[in-house]
């Protein structure tokens, strides 16, 4: 169990206490050709029935006179099916269980295969009742981002080297991005942009993109299709052009040929990503076009092949000083608000959650209340960059949903986020959702199998936004590791309470995440996040600390959302303590809502998520030797669960002494500065070791 199979292991059950269902004697997928996922339907159901149950069905691909048998057909015929297929939108499937005559039927071949997908999710959770379900997707944008690069690595890859590049052309084997598109299919993703959003204009020249060519192909028959992030000076670069202006006549061009090229090799190929103007890289601003000039030569060139562009929201301007003083939280609102309505109707604006950059906490993004005209879809980062980089267990999903069910007001009407970006809210017909994912080579593809726990949650949402993020970990815990009461209670209790530990110890109040912000992202470093250009300010000096973002005293941010949700923020009494720290500049001693001071919050918390995150490991080990509970993962994981908790350590130390040393402030409860019970490094005496200074200090065990 190396945890390459993920949630698709089709294990033999155990703990199961019902005996095996009533299988059917046949598996037909009807109209299947050999590389259409009608056909890896079929594949995958007698794998998959073979794992679970040991018993070997044959695949046909017509109707024979079987009786119990599974049907697969790509699109329905209301002649011959039930009224309930009408209901099918693009992508769904219909499943209609009754004892051992099971149909499937999808909307497109996809759907097909999504239907199978989730019927062998049910047998491999001892889930054997009858059902009769329509399943459509929220939303037909349920894309991944990798953010792989050319040369091999990954940019904040935490599992080994890219499965798609090596040297700067696509890998020769192809077998793990294979293996990528059954796990991506399995959990309804349906596009993947295969190279980092900081792109390269090498992956689009001729010898790549038959390259590309080939990874579509892999994809193909799991219903996946690749999308490539674009290099917006790639004319210049690659081009021989003298320029990269959007409305260059010979940089249309360029486009158009290099559109038409791709879609010769890939005829089905999905879109763009574009990051321009953002963090130094290039972009229209550069020719004074507007951002919308910009996206719109890719739609043009696009949009006779039914291709769409995914243009990043997550503009600013890096080397600007200005955004040191002012506030790079306001930057997306600032660029794309006056620009609403312009963007043609096959782009998609890709807005992280939160303002700033994939933050431990951050308030909803206000630009999904800024664009009604506009279709808008969510970027959100399976890759824990800075939330323990796979090191640290936290499940992602309880903090997704703080902005997934934040509610806009736009209009002084509901406008929850996941509405707006379903294209529910405004009546936008395109619209969903994007996640940075950075699985790499390694066999448990993130580097810890429990993070494996983020990549299907996000599938999972991004399907059906309206899941509840323990329902959704039941599942996957059921898949990866075994129907075992205990073993499902104790990872959910452990996952669902690791993103609170996780802000605990790392960053709260809104702070954001106070870690190393110039190299790493990961592990303490507060001292770095003032005053550099990434806007990730806490503002806070030997009395006081916050940003002050209100707009009768600030940086005006609270302003940028509807009138009913700026009350909140502009307002020190009502801003929820959660985000205090991010919109008001406040004392140490100021009192929240939960009647402690702000310091002393600090001190608790910490002390709070450490003692959280160390009960991690006797959670875990008892789950020693229970069912699905191998070896060789549990030692992994119990590998990571003792790493975490000592680093929550170094975390707490780390947080609460900086702010002891700052406000001089003594913890009421005596435990800051105090460790009876420590050996500092100093006391001991060790061979070939010698004394270094840490940097910063308060990471160091002694302050030296
Ligand atoms: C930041 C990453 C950086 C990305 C950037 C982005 O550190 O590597 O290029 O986001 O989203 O969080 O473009």
């Amino acid at each position: 169990e190396n945890g390459r199979q993920a949630w698709l292991r089709y294990a033999p059950l155990t703990g199961s206490k019902t005996g095996p269902p009533a299988l059917p004697q046949s598996i037909i997928a009807l109209n299947a050709t050999q590389s259409s996922p009608v056909f890896t339907a079929g594949q995958e159901l007698q794998n998959g029935i073979s794992g679970i149950f040991n018993k070997h069905l044959t695949v046909s691909s017509s109707h024979s006179s079987a009786s119990h048998a599974w049907s697969l057909v790509q699109r329905h015929s209301s002649r011959t099916h039930s009224e309930r297929l009408l209901e099918l939108e693009v992508d769904g499937f219909w499943l209609n269980v009754k004892g051992s005559a099971v149909q499937i039927v999808g909307q497109s071949d996809r759907g097909a295969l999504y239907g199978a997908f989730e019927y062998l999710s049910m047998l491999a959770r001892g889930n054997f009742s009858d059902v009769q379900l329509v399943s459509n997707p929220a939303a037909p944008v349920r894309w991944v981002n990798q953010w792989d690069n050319m040369d091999g690595s990954i940019t904040r890859g935490f599992g080994g080297a890219s499965i798609f590049f090596d040297n700067g052309v696509i890998v020769s084997d192809l077998t793990r991005a294979a293996e990528y598109a059954r796990l991506l299919s399995s959990i309804r993703i349906n596009a993947v942009v295969v190279n980092d959003v900081n792109a390269n204009f090498t992956t689009i020249q001729p010898g790549n993109l038959q390259g590309i060519g080939r990874i579509a192909d892999v994809f193909r028959p799991y219903g996946v299709q690749v999308a490539l992030a674009l290099d917006f000076a790639s004319p210049m670069e690659f081009g021989n052009l003298t320029t990269y202006d959007p409305l260059d006549p010979g940089v249309i061009q360029f486009w158009d040929d290099i559109t038409e090229n791709i879609y010769d090799i890939i005829p089905d190929f999905a879109g763009y990503l574009v990051k321009a103007d953002s963090e130094g890289t290039p972009g229209p601003l550069m020719y004074n076009r507007t951002l919308a000039q910009g996206a719109n030569v890719f739609a043009k060139a696009i949009e006779p092949f039914g291709g769409i562009v995914m243009y990043r929201a997550f503009v600013y301007n890096l080397l600007d000083e200005s955004v040191w003083t002012a506030d790079r939280a306001k930057a997306a609102v600032d660029f794309f608000q006056p620009l609403d309505g312009q963007f043609l109707d096959n782009v998609i604006i890709q807005i992280k959650y939160g303002p700033i950059d994939f933050q431990v906490r951050e308030p909803a993004h206000p630009l999904f209340a800024n664009l009604l005209n506009t279709n808008v879809a969510l970027e959100l980062q399976v890759a824990q960059e800075y939330l323990g980089q796979q090191c640290h267990l936290v499940y992602l999903p309880p903090l997704w949903d703080t902005v997934l069910n934040f509610d806009l007001r736009v209009n002084n009407e509901t406008s929850l986020v996941k509405d707006i970006i379903t294209g529910k809210r405004f009546n936008r017909t395109l619209g969903g959702s994007a996640a940075v994912v950075n699985v790499g080579a390694n066999d448990t593809w993130l580097g810890s199998h429990l993070a494996m726990s983020n990549l299907y949650a996000y599938g999972r949402l991004a399907w059906d936004w309206s899941l509840q993020p323990d329902d959704i970990l039941k599942d996957w815990i059921q898949l990866t590791f075994s129907q075992d009461k205990t073993v499902v209670d104790t990872i959910t209790q452990m996952s669902m309470a690791s993103w609170p530990a996780y802000e605990n110890y790392s960053g709260n109040l809104g702070e954001q995440t106070l870690n190393d912000i110039l190299y790493t992202h990961f592990g303490p470093n507060p001292q770095t996040l003032d005053n550099t250009p990434w806007g990730q300010w806490t503002r806070a000096d030997h009395t006081t600390i916050g940003m002050d973002r209100t707009v009768s005293n600030g940086t005006g941010y609270s302003g940028q959302y509807p009138p009913e949700v700026f009350e909140v923020y502009e307002s020190l009494e009502k801003t929820p303590d959660d985000l205090v720290l991010w919109f008001h500049h406040v004392n140490y001693t100021h009192l929240l809502h939960s009647g402690k001071t702000v310091i002393q919050h600090f001190y608790d918390a910490h002390y709070e998520g450490a003692k959280t995150a160390w009960s991690f490991v006797p959670m875990w080990e008892s789950l020693k030797g229970r069912p699905g509970i191998d070896e060789e993962r549990f030692e992994d994981v119990l590998f990571r669960q003792n790493f975490q908790a000592g680093h929550s350590i170094v975390w707490r130390d780390a947080i609460v002494n900086f702010y002891h040393n700052i406000s001089g402030i003594r913890d009421d409860a005596g435990r800051v500065g105090n460790h009876p019970w420590r050996i500092e490094a100093e006391s001991m005496e060790l061979d070939g070791y010698e004394l270094y200074t840490v940097s910063p200090f308060e990471t160091a065990s002694n302050f030296t």
